[in-house]
């Protein structure tokens, strides 16, 4: 049976990424967390580690020997990676260097898939949309420049020292669950605290012009666990759902999901510093190299959010 290890799997993708292969997947997994982080799941092996400790790395690696590594341990936010850029580039570049460290200084070859992100492309020209793997990487803020970082030391690793190394560059995703520093959680939140009474009957939003690739999160995971049976080392591969839609759609289906009228309100300080007007995904490799297919509505995802947060408190 072949062994998976999620690292900073305490997070949202992780928690899906750990569903997913134990009913999908035939393979025993390990997960690691941060020490003052939980996982509430059985069946699974659950270990402490911070990624900007090398030396722990290497220990567990040694102990647990396996076969496939999904790299998710991240500072995953923009918004905080221009709040904090010194720790985002500490734990997404040098923390991700100690993993693949660690992994080449092992007896044996696991593969590994590295998450990037679509924020990675950046300033995309109109005429580069769907965004193609072999674009040129124009970062807009810091947490997408660490994550191209991310991705050329992988591609560096798999072509210098023969690893099997992975990159993905996963586009926005979402679901139930997702912490409210994200669009359609934080959304989702304001809106079922509104049906409840517990705030004013109005939405306090950001630049609703941006367009963005949206998947539902059991999608992105699923994609993982294909490319980590049928990818090809040194590759990077695009997951995303392939069709950009403007925040302000996304808020239109909130407002049409919700059971109050709600007003909506541009909020200055929700503004980033810079904006991307258009992200959206060249899904073909993705779906070439191993039959991946979009599932999940978003209108769904939406739904199953909004109920979420109405189940909240
Ligand atoms: O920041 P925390 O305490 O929530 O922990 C996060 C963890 N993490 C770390 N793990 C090990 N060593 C570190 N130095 C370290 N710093 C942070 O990584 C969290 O539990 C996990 C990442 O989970 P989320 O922030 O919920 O990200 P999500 O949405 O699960 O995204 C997974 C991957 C990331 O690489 C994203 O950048 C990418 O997918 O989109």
């Amino acid at each position: 049976m072949k062994k998976a290890l999620i690292i900073g799997a305490a997070g949202f993708v992780g928690n899906y990424l750990i569903d997913h292969i134990q009913k999908n997947c035939i393979w025993s997994i390990v997960v690691t967390k941060m020490p003052q982080e939980k996982i509430e799941k059985t069946g699974i092996e659950i270990r402490d580690l911070n990624i900007l400790e090398p030396e722990r790395i290497k220990e567990l690696l040694e102990d647990v020997r396996p076969d496939y590594i999904f790299h998710l341990a991240a500072q995953s936010s923009v918004g905080l990676s221009w709040k904090n850029p010194g720790l985002t580039v500490d734990v997404n570049i040098k923390g991700s260097l100690n993993v693949l460290d660690a992994i080449r200084d092992l007896d044996y070859q696991p593969r590994v898939l590295l998450i990037g992100s679509g924020e990675e492309y950046g300033y995309v020209k109109p005429g580069e949309v769907p965004i193609p793997e072999d674009n040129v990487l124009r970062p807009g803020n810091v947490y997408a420049a660490t994550k191209a970082c991310q991705n050329m030391l992988g591609k560096i690793y798999s072509q210098a020292y023969g690893m099997d190394v992975m990159m993905v560059r996963a586009f926005n995703h979402v679901g139930p669950s997702q912490a409210p520093l994200f669009v359609v959680a934080d959304f989702c939140k304001q809106a079922a605290e509104i049906e409840k009474g517990l705030r004013e009957p109005v939405i306090h939003v950001g630049n609703l012009s941006a367009r963005r690739d949206f998947s539902d999160v059991r999608d992105v995971v699923r994609a993982y666990t294909l490319l980590m049976e049928h990818g090809a080392a040194g590759e990077t591969y695009n997951v995303g759902s392939g069709k950009a839609i403007a925040i302000r759609e996304i808020l239109d289906i909130i407002l049409a999901q919700a059971k109050v009228p709600i007003e909506v309100q541009v909020d200055q300080a929700r503004l980033r510093p810079v904006d991307v007007p258009v992200i959206e995904a060249d899904v073909s490799k993705l779906e070439a190299c191993t039959g991946w297919k979009r599932e999940i509505p978003l209108e769904q995802t939406i739904g199953e959010t909004l109920e979420y947060w109405r189940r909240q408190g």
